[in-house]
């Protein structure tokens, strides 16, 4: 496995997650396979989608508006097989602002420690500036790749002009390595355990990387302030998405239940109104929607409270940036 740039803090907390995982996790058999898949793409093709299919668990928020996944997350898949530990990314978007821009950096960079890459296009929709650059991406460096061609249950009218690209793209480029084609669905599962077949083959032998039990290892403050964005994404649409964030304060753990106090933010006074809705009714099915589900997650009563602040800019703010950990 390389070890790169930007994501070695990842790489060496999971080298200290190793480390501390008790030897039990560890296996002796040697021809159990274990490794590192980044899932890239352009915005929206299902990234997150197919990784909560694969592990059956949802691990990554979903939502038709572009770049909402927004930290690189662990996904944890454990078989008898081995171990693919896949890092789910921000999908590729035309950026103007810092927050975008850092997004595009987080999901290139992820390629640099992987083992192997699945690249998701959308078989659906006609191919993007962004799919191709994937495409030229991954040639160049001549990495391993699966590619899914994703929502076939829509059609997958483009799927064959897709592989054209590749095809044009690699005669242009002199690439030899082809690429494993899967067309599937994230959505109603077709071909998954294809896909999975594919993606075992392409990583090393080796010792599991995580304890067979983790299925993720991303923080519980920004999953939970991820599930409170992703109830917003859901009322929002286009409306408001890209200036909206979600900062979690405190977790607050009582015998009877955890109470949650978070932080909503927005650019500019005049979204304070939409965020709230009418007489606070957007802010309290949000509310509402967030308790229900990572009630089910952790198995607790929650109650989820939440503050609306104005923070001018904040996606040009370094320092908010980093605090929600996308800088
Ligand atoms: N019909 C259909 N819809 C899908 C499929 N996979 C994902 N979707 C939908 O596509 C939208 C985007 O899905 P996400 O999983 O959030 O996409 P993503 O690639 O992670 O997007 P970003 O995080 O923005 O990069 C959602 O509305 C999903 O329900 C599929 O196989 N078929
Ligand atoms: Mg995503």
């Amino acid at each position: 496995m390389r070890l790169d740039n930007e994501l070695e803090p990842v790489f060496s907390a999971v080298r200290n997650v190793i480390n501390v995982a008790s030897c039990a996790a560890m296996t002796d058999n040697t021809r159990q396979k274990a490794g590192v898949t980044a899932v890239v793409g352009r915005t929206n093709v299902g990234k997150s989608t197919l990784l909560n299919a694969l592990l059956g668990e949802k691990v990554s928020i979903v939502s038709d508006t572009v770049q909402t996944t927004r930290n690189v997350i662990r996904a944890i898949l454990t078989e008898e097989r081995g171990q693919i530990v896949f890092l789910d990314t921000p999908g590729i978007h035309k950026a103007e602002g810092d927050l975008g821009k850092n997004l595009n950096k987080m999901a290139r960079s992820a390629i640099g420690g992987a083992d192997s890459v699945l690249l998701v296009l959308d078989a659906s929709a006609k191919p993007w500036q962004e799919d191709e650059g994937w495409m030229r991406r991954l040639m160049k460096d001549e990495t391993p790749c699966v590619i899914l061609l994703n929502k076939m249950d829509l059609g997958g009218d483009f799927a064959e002009e897709y592989k054209k690209i590749w095809k044009d793209t690699a005669e242009e480029k002199g690439a030899t390595l082809p690429p494993v084609w899967v067309e599937g669905s994230a959505l109603n599962g077709d071909q998954l355990p294809e896909l999975s077949e594919a993606l075992f083959e392409q990583i090393p032998e080796g010792p599991l990387l995580f304890p067979e039990e983790i299925l993720t290892d991303y923080p519980r403050k920004l999953n939970i302030s991820d599930v409170i964005r992703e109830k917003y994404f859901d009322r929002l649409h286009d409306e408001l998405p890209h200036c909206l964030a979600i900062w979690v304060e405190s977790i607050e753990e009582t015998p009877a239940k955890w109470n949650i106090q978070a932080e909503v933010y927005v650019e500019r006074h005049s979204q304070k109104g939409i965020v709230i809705g009418e007489k606070g009714r957007l802010l309290k099915s949000v509310q509402y929607q967030a308790e229900k589900e990572l009630q089910e997650m952790y198995g607790v009563p929650i109650k989820v409270r939440l503050w609306v602040k104005v923070e001018k800019d904040w996606r040009k703010n370094f320092w908010i940036l980093k605090k929600l950990g996308y800088a």
